[in-house]
């Protein structure tokens, strides 16, 4: 199995969380999310609305059908599903390879239950190995970096990328991130950070794992 059947079959067992009708779900961003949208289309009875973490979702599921309501229209929600780039023991992750990690992170921090999905190639001992991005506002891109040099990390310029909010992304190489709440606290503390991808505080509440031979289980 490779790595697309992985995050489609991992799709298929977030399924299973759906336990209610008429709920109002977060939605996060990628290509897991994108085969979980799929899915999802065919029991579309039983999702009242979506919030989305991007416009690409947003797109994807107004095109399916979806409503998508505003999270200041909905308040809290029960569920939050959304891949992620790493994830440890923990289920602390790193997420933001695609840059919507902003919206990702307020969107899950409203819901009360977050349901990552990823395949065994993203579960690792210690985070870092991915880049981390940093979502910066324009004119402090280079102070930011300059205050990530000294946290370890040696950060690049995504060129030519702006997020959905407006903002740059600097991907961090390079942190061994033996500490990942002190981090991320550190990180959010610099002026300039919009928001960063390492979601150690809020992690997921459920990881469901697919592994190459199509199983999936869950951390
Ligand atoms: C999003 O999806 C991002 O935070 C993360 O970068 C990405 C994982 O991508 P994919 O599902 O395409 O592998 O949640």
């Amino acid at each position: 199995m490779n790595q697309d059947d992985m995050k489609k079959a991992v799709a298929r067992a977030a399924l299973d969380y759906l336990n209610e009708y008429d709920m109002v779900i977060g939605m996060g961003t990628g290509s897991t999310v994108n085969y979980f949208i799929d899915l999802l289309s065919s029991v579309k009875s039983r999702v009242d609305a979506v919030v989305s973490s991007s416009d690409a979702t947003t797109a994807k599921l107004k095109a399916l059908g979806f409503h998508v309501k505003e999270l200041n229209q909905t308040g809290d929600i029960l569920l939050y599903f959304d891949g992620a780039d790493e994830c440890d023991q923990h289920n602390r992750l790193i997420k933001g390879g695609g840059g919507a990690l902003t919206r990702e992170k307020v969107v899950a921090e409203a819901a009360e239950k977050f349901i990552c999905m990823i395949d065994e190639t993203k579960r690792v001992d210690l985070l870092g190995g991915f880049p981390l991005a940093v979502e910066v506002i324009p004119m402090a891109r280079s102070l930011v970096a300059r205050k990530l040099v000294k946290l370890g990390g040696q950060p690049v310029f995504r060129q030519g990328f702006v997020t959905d909010n407006g903002g740059e992304i600097l991907d961090v190489h390079h942190l061994k991130i033996t500490d990942p709440v002190t981090l991320e606290q550190e990180i959010n503390a610099i002026p300039g950070v919009i928001s960063h991808g390492l979601f150690a505080r809020r992690g997921a509440d459920i990881t469901l794992i697919a592994d190459s031979s199509g199983q999936v289980k869950t951390q």
